[in-house]
């Protein structure tokens, strides 16, 4: 979602091809040749170069737009983030998200490793919740590349079992993320198996 709602809102023009999982399209011989490491989401640039992870597919897609903060500090911050992301939420909610909603006959079978995962992504949930106490994004600057990274995973936790009213400060800044100009949800983009569906 996260790159796809990028090229949304700055407007870009691109060609999606959705890759469904639960096939393992992931790892057919056709995409194993565009992306060895058997994994989605993958870009390829107008040059042609293939650029894995979401976040640095961000990184690439917001280049010379305000969504990229200017400052020194702040693309620190930036960076600080999205590393949090991968390293403190989307390892936990990811897997917990996958065996509640979209594998969800396999919800039972997984319930001790689905509560693992939940209690693990608190302290980060909870860290994220604290800093937007006094913000409406993260940065003082305004909606940028970070509420991007962070939001695709935050923004549907209640999917993965963890319920956003534990969390009213991320709560009113994924609201605010929902109002930004040209944002387009999840719902738009769906699942593969559910649009085959
Ligand atoms: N850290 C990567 C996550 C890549 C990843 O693990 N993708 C999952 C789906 S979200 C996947 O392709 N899983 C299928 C598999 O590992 O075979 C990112 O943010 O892009």
């Amino acid at each position: 979602m996260k790159p796809w709602l990028l090229m949304h809102q700055r407007q870009l023009e691109f060609e999606l091809t959705l890759i469904d999982v639960l096939k393992g399209e992931q790892k057919s011989p056709e995409y194993l040749k565009v992306n060895p490491l058997g994994v989605v989401p993958y870009m390829i640039t107008p040059e042609g170069v293939g650029i894995g992870e979401s976040n640095a597919m961000l990184w690439y897609l917001a280049h010379g737009s305000p969504l990229m903060p200017n400052d020194r500090t702040e693309q620190a911050e930036a960076l600080q983030w999205m590393f949090f992301e991968q390293s403190k939420l989307e390892p936990y909610i990811s897997p917990a998200r996958f065996f509640t909603t979209i594998l969800p006959q396999e919800k039972d079978a997984r319930a001790e490793d689905i509560a693992k995962w939940q209690s693990q992504a608190e302290p980060g949930l909870h860290r994220l919740d604290a800093y937007l106490s006094d913000r409406d994004f993260i940065l003082k600057s305004g909606y940028s590349i970070v509420d991007i990274a962070l939001y695709g995973y935050v923004h549907v936790m209640d999917e993965a079992g963890i319920s956003r009213l534990d969390y009213p400060e991320i709560s009113r800044w994924i609201d605010n993320v929902a109002q930004t100009d040209r944002y387009h949800p999840l719902s738009e983009l769906g699942q593969p198996s559910q649009q085959a569906a």
